[in-house]
């Protein structure tokens, strides 16, 4: 059975973005797939987080991947920090990794150009961390959103690195970026992707936020003046994004049969509708998480992830630096 493996950082809650970029696919790859999905604790300290709000955080994103239909007995559920083999493969991989490659990686080139200022080096290295993470699991494919898609081309070119320069130890990943939702735009600035760090909240839809409220969202978000729900990314922004959410929540209906579907009718009307879907799926969603919220799930869960991804992990670092010819006794 071929592996995938992916994970969120919990830099704040997740949002439709993170559901119909990366986790829906976790979901439905779980069936066809071994799947490892995790969460990034380390890569989310690139930014500075508070201690509680973390916490919470952490356990929410836990809770979340089971609400959206992750199962653990399909699944490989774990946090990072407790597979230690990250961390290590992650200094690894960072002195295999040219700053001229790190500088070319837009994230932090945006973060930069935004004028952030106190901007961190584990921010910086963050895609190290990263193809270690991909590369100790030995992963085929990596579903990803748009925005990590060049994240694991480094990967690719680190695996091959390794490979010429130590013999074969890791397996190169393909990247998987959907066709449709792989960049899910703010609703406030649909020229923005939605994501949990914008400062204005009403361009995200959290998917525990209160049913009521991402309703209004829906209903307010930016769209123009041409009067006709068409998918026209360049022309129209905001009507597409909206048609990208609607169609990913809709077993990805086509463009042409939602254009059908509203033709002749105004954007209140397509926008109800695309309220009615977003509230659908946020409510199925945080009810399982409410029930998941009383259970000891989220503690199980993760205990049987870690021993799991420890297995797997251990074996690989263990490889790696007896290639590398870091280690003297053979175990
Ligand atoms: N807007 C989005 N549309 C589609 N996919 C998205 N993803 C994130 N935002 C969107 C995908 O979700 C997965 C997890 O992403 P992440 O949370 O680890 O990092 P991120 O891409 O940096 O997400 P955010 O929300 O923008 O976080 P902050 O604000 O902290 O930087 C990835 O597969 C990602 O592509």
């Amino acid at each position: 059975m071929k592996r995938m493996l992916s994970g969120i950082k919990p830099t704040g809650q997740l949002h439709l973005g993170n559901y119909i970029g990366a986790l829906r696919h976790f979901v439905e790859n779980q069936e066809d797939y071994e799947m490892f999905a995790f969460i990034a604790n380390l890569h989310c300290i690139t930014v500075m987080q508070d201690p509680e709000e973390l916490r919470n955080n952490l356990r929410d994103c836990v809770a979340l991947y089971l609400a959206c239909g992750l199962d653990p007995k399909k699944a490989t559920i774990f946090l990072q920090t407790d597979v230690k083999a990250h961390a290590q493969l992650g200094f690894i991989a960072c002195c295999h990794t040219y700053l001229g490659e790190l500088n070319r990686m837009t994230q932090f080139k945006d973060k930069q150009a935004k004028g952030e200022t106190n901007l961190s080096g584990g921010l910086y290295t963050y895609p190290s961390l990263m193809a270690a993470d991909i590369l100790l699991y030995d992963a085929d494919y990596v579903p990803v959103g748009e925005d990590q898609k060049q994240h694991v081309e480094l990967t690719r070119d680190l695996a091959e690195r390794f490979n010429h320069r130590y013999g074969e130890l890791f397996k190169v990943p393909e990247p998987l970026v959907s066709k449709v939702g792989a960049r899910i735009m703010s609703l406030s600035d649909p020229s923005k992707k939605m994501s949990k760090s914008d400062d204005n909240d009403k361009g995200c839809i959290y998917l525990l936020d209160d049913l009521k409220v991402a309703r209004k969202k829906v209903m307010s978000a930016v769209t123009d003046s041409l009067a006709q729900v068409k998918y026209d990314p360049q022309n129209q922004p905001g009507i597409s994004n909206l048609m990208q959410i609607y169609s990913s929540l809709d077993n990805n209906r086509s463009f042409e049969e939602i254009e059908k579907e509203f033709e002749g009718k105004g954007y209140g009307d397509f926008k109800r509708a695309v309220a009615d879907k977003v509230c659908a799926t946020l409510e199925e969603i945080q009810n399982r998480y409410h029930t998941i919220l009383e259970s000891n799930l989220i503690e199980e869960t993760l205990k049987d992830g870690a021993h799991k991804a420890n297995a797997i992990a251990d074996a690989k670092l263990k490889q790696v630096q007896q290639a590398i010819g870091m280690e003297i006794i053979q175990k």
